[in-house]
């Protein structure tokens, strides 16, 4: 989909709001922090760089969008309302019963989603097998993968990394949402991950590291190809809770209902930025 920078700025700042919006409406509160480092990456993925027909959101064709770290569901259901999955007004129900869009990913309830997640550390095992899949099949389709730096603290991510690189998948592009917390704390003071960059090297991946809420260095990296059929690796470098003064970088901007006062001030702030 050709999409302009200034056309995906506004979408971004469009996913901003929903997000801002109903994490003041939702009465128990919803994963502010790890959905606000969403919005470029959403807006880049469904409006430019992935393969996908709203009106068709079981084409065979399509390219797999695997949001592993589920609890980012509201990032998600408003870039797919917003591309013209389900209607926006369903936003409006979010996490109520009998909501198609619920805190965590159910894939029944869902078009256009391709596996159920919130139970972390099983997306990238998935995305995996469906790039193994598609490769055994010579499918054209590619698969993205979004997994969360918490993720990198379970097994299961790390034997999917292995084998990605063993089976030379370059249809796999992961997206790592590095925000540098997960809900206990920083995670170089839990069970710290760096150096990442050379840990992906070193199990034969394509390293990208960008500024995950630089629309455009995101651009670049989904478009740079992989040298000797290696699965590419984003390191999206943002910031949790970005755009929410008071908890901005934060560990406390991990799940809670903002108040009127301050979502009214941070879409001040977006609408001025
Ligand atoms: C298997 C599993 N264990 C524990 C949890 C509870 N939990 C919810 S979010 C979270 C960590 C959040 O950190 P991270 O995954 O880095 O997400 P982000 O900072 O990107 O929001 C945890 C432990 C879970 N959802 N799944």
């Amino acid at each position: 989909m050709n999409t302009s920078l200034e056309e995906l700025k506004k979408i971004s700042k469009l996913i901003r709001e929903d997000i801002i919006v109903t994490g003041r409406d939702c009465e128990v509160g919803v994963h502010l922090g790890g959905n606000l480092t969403l919005a470029e990456i959403m807006a880049v993925l469904f409006f430019s760089v992935a393969n996908v027909d709203p009106e068709n959101p079981d084409w065979e064709a399509r390219d797999r969008i695997i949001l592993s770290k589920g609890h980012g569901n509201l990032a998600l259901s408003s870039a797919m309302a917003r591309r013209g999955f389900f209607p926006l007004e369903e936003l409006q129900h979010f996490d109520t019963f009998n909501s198609m869009l619920s805190m965590h990913i159910d894939k029944h309830r869902m078009p256009g989603v391709e596996i159920s997640s919130g139970s972390l550390g099983h997306g990238l095992s998935i995305a995996v097998g469906a790039a193994l899949g598609g490769k055994m099949d010579a499918a054209g389709w590619n698969v993205y993968c979004i997994i969360s730096d918490g993720e990198l603290n379970e097994g299961s991510t790390w034997e999917a990394i292995l084998s990605a690189g063993h089976f030379k998948l370059d249809n796999l592009t992961v997206i790592l949402d590095r925000n540098m917390f997960t809900i206990e704390g920083a995670t170089e003071d839990n069970l710290s991950l760096e150096p990442l960059g050379d840990k992906f090297r070193a199990f034969k991946w394509h390293l990208i590291e960008v500024d995950g809420h630089d629309l455009e260095a995101l651009l670049n990296a989904f478009e740079e190809n992989t040298p000797d059929g290696k699965p590419k690796m984003i390191i999206a470098n943002t910031i949790k809770g970005r755009g929410l003064p008071s908890v901005e970088g934060k560990a406390s901007s991990h799940f809670y209902r903002i108040s009127k006062e301050d979502a009214e001030e941070a879409l001040a702030m977006l609408k001025s930025s």
